[in-house]
């Protein structure tokens, strides 16, 4: 399905990543791909697991540095002449931010959770933009928390959300160079990031039994879905927050 396709995955920390969820379901279905990493302290992880993967690429990327953005796209334009699609699975706000009342969300953990989890996707898709010369389709990762209040998520549901209306700016912007914007609002997965929240396997326990599924997502479901959007199959698609959450949202009381 992605055969001849080049695309970039940003937000890989070990095999239980959504973003190498995604990664999985693109490769096994023809696209090459280049990964980014953030701080040494995973380069080791991602440099196992897309080593494997043939003609891949491995580029170091803090997207709160525009200068280490700015060389990982030169990077995949050095190598491949092109991108069709990206993948942004990246989020991070201060521990204490997602503990207690968002009421006291400090000025500090505001700014960080809103520039580290959504100003970034502005900002790699304005980088992208001129490699996807035959349009592309960018994928970007969001939680119920952004349009309901879930306790705990706090300040990372505010930046959910503008991460959703980033979405529908983007798309509205990029269009006319046939480039695609979507967002997957996945249920709770037990992933890297997710088990450093206190509560978190009852938050699961909780989700499992509500949705009409009656059971938790999983990355690879998260995956398959990012490949549905990335590929030609979504021609029509653009702008949209898509559910992968086993039915959870649609459930009242
Ligand atoms: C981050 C973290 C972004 C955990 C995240 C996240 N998006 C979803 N999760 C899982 C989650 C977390 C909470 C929650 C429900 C799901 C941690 C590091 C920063 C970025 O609330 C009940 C808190």
């Amino acid at each position: 399905m992605l055969e001849n396709k080049v695309g970039m995955i940003f937000g890989v920390a070990n095999k239980r990543s959504i973003a190498w969820a995604c990664a999985e379901s693109a490769s096994s279905n023809g696209a090459k791909l280049a990964f980014t990493y953030q701080g040494e302290r995973l380069k080791e992880n991602v440099e196992k697991l897309a080593g494997e993967l043939p003609d891949s690429l491995i580029v170091p990327c803090d997207v709160s540095n525009q200068s280490d953005v700015d060389a990982a796209f030169a990077a995949v334009g050095d190598k491949y002449g092109k991108l069709d699609f990206l993948v942004h699975s990246i989020a991070f706000a201060p521990k204490e931010a997602l503990e207690g009342e968002f009421v006291t969300t400090t000025r500090d953990a505001f700014r960080t959770a809103l520039e580290i989890s959504a100003y970034s996707l502005t900002q790699v898709a304005l980088a992208a933009a001129p490699l996807m010369k035959e349009g592309g389709s960018i994928v970007t990762m969001s939680y119920y928390g952004a349009e309901k209040v879930v306790s705990n998520y706090n300040v990372m549901g505010v930046a959910k959300a503008a991460l959703e209306a980033s979405v529908r700016y983007l798309a509205a912007d990029l269009g006319k160079q046939n480039i695609r914007v979507n967002a997957i609002s996945a249920g709770p997965i037990n992933t890297l990031s997710a088990r450093g929240v206190k509560n978190m396997g009852s938050l699961l326990g909780y989700v499992g039994e509500k949705s009409p599924l009656k059971r938790n997502v999983t990355a690879a479901e998260v995956g398959n879905t990012a490949l549905f959007l990335v590929s030609d199959l979504a021609s029509g698609i653009t702008g949209e927050t898509i559910y992968v959450d086993c039915g959870y949202n649609i459930m009242g009381i």
